[in-house]
C-alpha cells in the first residue's frame, strides 16, 4: 500500500511536470514519455524536512553528467524513510520542466 501511494505521488508530480511541458512546448510538441534516468549512488545526507537527499552518484551519460555529489529532491518525503548515510542505492529521477532533477524512486542496493 505504501509503495502504491508513493507511485501515485510520483505520477502526480510527473503529471504536473508534463502539463507544464505541454504548455511551454505547444509550438513544438514532443511525443513519448518523459525520460527516466536510473543511477547508482551512495547516501551522503538525508534532509527529510526538506524532502531532499544528498547523493554521491555515478555518471549519467545520457545527460553528460560526471559523477558528483549533490542534493536531489524526492517526489514524496516518505521515500526517504529508512535511508541513512552510506547506504548504497539505486534511484530513478526525471527532470522537471525547469530542468531540476526529481527522484521518483529510490531503493537500497545492499
Ligand atoms: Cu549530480
Amino acid at each position: 500500500m505504501k509503495r502504491f501511494l508513493i507511485s501515485i505521488a510520483a505520477l502526480a508530480a510527473l503529471g504536473i511536470a508534463a502539463m507544464h511541458a505541454q504548455a511551454d512546448d505547444a509550438h513544438h510538441p514532443k511525443t513519448g514519455a518523459q525520460t527516466i534516468y536510473t543511477v547508482k549512488g551512495e547516501v551522503v545526507e538525508v534532509d527529510k524536512a526538506a524532502g531532499k537527499v544528498k547523493l554521491k552518484h555515478e555518471a549519467v551519460p545520457e545527460l553528460e553528467w560526471p559523477a558528483m555529489t549533490m542534493f536531489f529532491s524526492v517526489a514524496e518525503k516518505s521515500q526517504l524513510d529508512g535511508l541513512k548515510m552510506n547506504d548504497q542505492v539505486y534511484f530513478e529521477f526525471v527532470r522537471t520542466n525547469g530542468g531540476s532533477p526529481l527522484i521518483t524512486r529510490i531503493k537500497t542496493a545492499n
